[in-house]
Parts: structure tokens; sequence; C-alpha cells
């Protein structure tokens, strides 16, 4: 009997009941989240290309843009009206817990080579809003996240600066001193690397350098260690970044005022500041 006879014969409810399966309806898609459709744009081919982000689909995504590239749609307004969108979206999922880290992964590759094609009709690199440094606190390997921050600077407009990992505190001076950012964002996985924080705010103070604020994040940083020197704030998610760096250059908040108005400045409820 061939596999197509079995199947014909086999009742599918019976395999269900017997295995004790409840029968589902299709899975709710990702664009019908209430939440979600209010971010996503009506308009094509701003829509489409919004839903190729959320959708995670990189060849899709470039195919698209592509195609409006050539339509003639301005790669600034695909950039703003069509992938942010998107990305705004894939942020809401995630901080509902219904996307997590590979899917933020994904929609953001496909997000950065859709940002190059703009680029490359624009003719040179979107202007960008100001410069930040990130970098991987000093004896730590650990660079997910932070490479995470530099795709949501450089989606949000802004020249971000990558460090790399394991980078000493004198290196970060030099980083300040050649590019002037108005935001640092430092992280660390380990207990044991996270002490660098500190030393890196001295050898700041040290060489008579200030920024506006230094973000300190990653999996072994608390905020109350964040908190107990100066010129830092707790930083709780990568996607958190561009709006914090909005916030310093638009309405000039400090490192002080980030601190006392973090849910505000990012927009929605985040525990550690309750
Ligand atoms: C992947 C991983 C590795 C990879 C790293 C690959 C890479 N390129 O990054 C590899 C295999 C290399 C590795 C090695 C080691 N690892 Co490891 N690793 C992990 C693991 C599984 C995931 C870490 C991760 O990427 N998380 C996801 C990223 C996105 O999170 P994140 O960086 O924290 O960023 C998020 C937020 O914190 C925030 N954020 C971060 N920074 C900032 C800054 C600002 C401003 C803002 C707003 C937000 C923000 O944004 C992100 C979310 O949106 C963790 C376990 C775990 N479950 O966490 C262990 C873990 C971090 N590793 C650990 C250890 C001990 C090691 C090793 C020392 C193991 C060993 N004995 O050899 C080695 C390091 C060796 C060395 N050279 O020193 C420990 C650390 C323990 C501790 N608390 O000190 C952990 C916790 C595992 C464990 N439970 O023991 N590791």
């Amino acid at each position: 009997m061939s596999y197509k006879d079995l199947e014909d014969k086999i009742d599918q409810r019976n395999v269900y009941l017997r295995y004790n399966v409840e029968l589902e309806g299709p899975a709710i898609k990702p664009e019908e989240d209430e939440e979600v459709a209010k971010i996503l744009p009506n308009d094509e081919p701003f829509r489409s290309i919004a839903l190729t982000i959320l959708n995670e689909n990189r060849d899709e995504a470039i195919t698209i843009v592509k195609k409006a590239l050539d339509d003639g749609i301005s790669p600034l307004d695909i950039i703003n009206e069509g992938l942010m969108k998107g990305m705004d979206a894939v942020s809401l999922l995630y901080t509902k817990g219904i996307y997590f880290l590979p899917d933020l992964m994904l929609s953001g590759d496909a997000m950065m080579e859709s940002v190059k094609e703009c680029e490359a009709v624009l003719g040179h690199k979107s202007d960008s809003k100001a410069t930040v440094v990130s970098f991987v606190a000093e004896g730590d390997p650990h660079d997910i996240g932070k490479n995470l921050i530099l795709m949501f600077l450089r989606a949000g407009g802004y020249e971000a600066i990558d460090m790399g990992r394991d980078v000493p505190a004198s290196d970060v001076v030099e980083a300040v001193k050649k590019y002037h950012p108005i935001f640092l964002t430092g992280t660390a996985l380990m207990t044991t690397t996270m002490t660098a924080f500190p030393k890196v705010v001295k050898a700041l103070e040290d060489a008579d350098l200030e920024v506006p604020a230094i973000g300190c994040g990653g999996g072994a940083v608390r905020k109350d260690f964040v908190e107990s020197f100066p010129m830092s704030v707790y930083g709780v998610e990568a996607y958190h970044t561009p709006k914090l760096a909005d916030a310093i250059l638009n309405d000039k908040k400090d490192w002080k005022d980030l601190r006392k108005e973090y849910s505000d400045v990012v927009g929605g409820f985040v525990s550690e500041y309750s």
C-alpha cells in the first residue's frame, strides 16, 4: 500500500483524539496583533516593506525595497515609513514576549540589508543624527547584545561606532576624544567584567572628559550597581538605545534625567524603573 493510500484510509481526527491533541484554529499572524496593527502603515509599498521585516523575510525585503527604489520611491521614506515601522512592530512583539532573540536578529538582518540598498541609491550614508560609541567591557567576549544595540542605533539614524569586545577603559577615553559621542553604551555579561564600567567613568573623569550619559547593560548587570557610580544609566533593552539617544539629543537630557524618566523616555513601562 502506498503512503498516499494509507493517508486516505486514516481519519486524521481519530489520530488527534487518540493523542489528546486539541485542534486549534490557524495561528494568529503577527500583523493581526492589535497594537502591531496600529504601528503598521496602510499605504503601499510601505506596508509590504514593513511586513517583510515583521515576518523576518530578508530576501523578500530586499526584493520589495529594490522594486520600490526602481519605482522612484524616496530611500528615506522607505527607511522611515516602511523599514522602521516594521522594526517598531518587532520591538513591540519582543516586549510582549511573543518574539524572541532570534526574531530580533533575523528582522534586524533583513532591516540592515534593506537599509544598505537604500544607502546605495542615496549615494552616501543617510545623514546621521549624531554619534554614539558602543563597547563591550574589558575581559568580556559576549557581544550579541552590543551588536543588537549597533543595529538599532543605525536603524534609528545614528552613526554607531563599534569598538568591539574586551575594550580597555583607555580605548574608550580615546574614542570619546576622537568621536565626541552624545552617548556611550557599554555591555557586560559577567559579574567579573561589569566592574569595568566604573573604571571607564573614572578614566573619563581623570581625562577631564564628560558625556551626557553612559548606558550600562548586559546579563550580569543590575540597576543598583550601575547607579552606584556617576554618569551612568542602567540600560534594559537594546532597542531602548536610540530612544535614549533621541532624548539626549532633542530634550537635552543627561544621565540624572534618564535615571528618573527612563520609562517615559523609552515609551513603555519598564519594571526595573518602577
Ligand atoms: C552566548 C554566550 C556565550 C558565547 C558568546 C558569543 C558572543 N559572540 O557573544 C561564548 C560561547 C563565546 C561564551 C563564552 C563564555 N561564557 Co557565556 N554565555 C552566553 C549566553 C548563553 C548568552 C549570552 C547572550 O548573548 N545573551 C543575549 C544578549 C542579547 O543579551 P545581552 O548582551 O545581555 O543584551 C541584552 C540586554 O542586556 C540589553 N543590553 C545590553 N547592553 C546594553 C546597554 C544599553 C545601553 C541598553 C539600553 C541595553 C543593553 O540589550 C539586550 C536585549 O535587548 C549566556 C547565558 C545566558 N542565558 O545569558 C552565557 C554567560 C553570559 N556566559 C558565561 C560564562 C561564564 C562564559 C565563559 C567564561 C565560560 C567559560 N568558562 O569559558 C566564556 C567566556 C570566556 C572568556 N573569553 O572570557 C556566564 C556568565 C556568568 C556570570 N554571571 O558571570 C553566563 C551567564 C552563563 C552561565 N549561566 O554561567 N558565552
